[in-house]
């Protein structure tokens, strides 16, 4: 067996949860980090050392924990900027999640540029959270919305994309960088210079990418970033939206509030500096500084090993999981061009009946149309069943799945 690129076995020490057994004592195999991750130590220390020592609202009051709290929260900002190459904080707006940050920009942005007749291109892979956002406005607005085609192979149609862009209308192109049902990684790289040709603005949905491989804003050139922190390791409640500058400073508030003002008179208010003018109201102060331990523990094993590491359990998960009799997986072939999630079906076995007999042996995947019913459609089925990996799994792991699905075929005669 390949030598993994992490010492998985360390990192697994480091995430209590993992030690866990259920269904009345069977080890527990967390197979659905698609969904959400485990959190280390770090990170629940950190919250809770927050609450414990120095609890405190931010940016109002002048005393010792104010200053500690907002300090605090304001240095997981600052490792955000490094976690992405950002150009300053002021372009690091924190959110609930991802879908929080794309409908940001649907609200904001999007109120101030899309007019009447004008087209959002955005791809039949989506979460429910790049889609909904956009059906929102252009019903709104009387714009209208376009569709990047799948193939039968996972890809994305670019030159369906290449199509659209020709479109004088297309105001802009919001995508997700890794699906999160068939694991494709998108060639955003590729997609953002072509829509940038057209002096069209690009938003990508990091959701999936950025917790498994190095996203760098300034070499994508992307406008706008949207992803979550409990996708990776760190606490629910905390997302974050990157704006190139230039952008930000253009776009009307989000919600009006404390915090986002800079002095409010009868009839006019004037708004706070960036990034505090587009976070009203008290944040997620503990989630955040939670989130600012889960990237220093990213960091620190590099998203270039993380990157690395799942495209060793993909490989090996996609091969063990293709050999099972009756199998259909849906997305990419090729490990490399895959995040690791996999889809897949057996047979006629509802994806629920199999998530169910894998949580009798103690392993927890996800069935259900994974909030991507356009892209459920496309692939022409209700519902998946789907495994998705991260830093802490192993192959051992994976082996233990498909021995639970030789016992599924078993239990359905197939
Ligand atoms: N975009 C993508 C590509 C996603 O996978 C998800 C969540 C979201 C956006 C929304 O993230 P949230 O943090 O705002 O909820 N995806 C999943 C999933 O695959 N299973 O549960 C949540």
């Amino acid at each position: 067996m390949q030598k993994s690129a992490l010492n998985v076995r360390k990192i697994r020490k480091d995430f209590p949860i993992l030690k866990r057994e259920v269904m009345g004592g069977k080890q527990l195999v967390y197979l659905d980090n698609a969904a959400t991750t485990q959190k280390p130590l770090s990170v629940i220390n950190a919250i809770n050392n927050y609450y414990m020592n120095y609890n405190s609202n931010i940016h109002r009051a002048v005393h010792q924990l104010a200053e500690e709290a907002t300090a605090a929260y304001e240095e997981t900002r600052k490792k955000i900027v490094g976690f992405i190459n950002a150009g300053s904080t002021d372009e690091i707006i924190f959110t609930r999640n991802t879908t929080e940050a794309i409908n940001l920009v649907a609200y904001s942005w999007g109120r101030a540029n899309i007019k009447r007749g004008d087209k959002i291109v955005i791809t039949e892979i989506e979460h429910h959270s790049n889609i909904v956002p956009w059906q929102i406005l252009t019903q709104e607005k009387a714009a209208k919305l376009e569709y990047v085609g799948v193939g039968d192979d996972g890809y994305l149609k670019i030159d369906e994309f290449a199509k659209y862009l020709d479109s004088k209308k297309v105001k802009l192109v919001s995508l997700s960088q890794m699906s999160n049902v068939l694991g494709t990684i998108v060639p955003v790289n590729e997609m953002i210079k072509m829509a940038h040709e057209k002096g069209i603005p690009v938003l990508i949905d990091g959701a999936q990418s950025v917790p498994h491989m190095p996203v760098d804003v300034q070499k994508l050139d992307c406008e706008f970033l949207a992803f979550s922190a409990h996708k990776m390791l760190g606490p629910t409640g905390v997302g974050v939206l990157y704006v190139k500058r230039d952008l930000l400073e253009k776009m009307p508030p989000f919600m009006g509030g404390g915090d986002m003002i800079k002095e409010v008179h009868k009839y006019e208010t004037r708004y706070n500096d960036l990034p505090y003018k587009f976070e009203g109201g008290t944040p997620n102060i503990a989630d955040v500084i939670g989130f600012g331990a889960a990237i220093d523990y990213l960091q620190n094993i590099g998203m270039d090993r993380v990157r690395e590491h799942e495209i060793d359990i993909t490989k090996y998960a996609l091969d063990k999981i293709s050999a099972v009799k009756g199998v259909t997986i849906y997305g990419p072939a090729n490990a490399t061009d895959r995040g690791g999630v996999i889809s897949f079906n057996i047979g006629d076995i509802h994806p629920h009946d199999l998530a169910t007999i894998m949580n009798d042996h103690g392993i927890a995947i996800r069935s259900g149309h994974h909030c991507a019913q356009v892209l459920m459609e496309r692939l022409d089925v209700s519902a998946t069943s789907r495994a998705s990996f991260y830093i802490y799994n192993t192959k051992e792991e994976v082996d233990a799945l498909i021995s639970a699905l030789a016992e599924a075929r078993r239990l359905f005669r197939i």
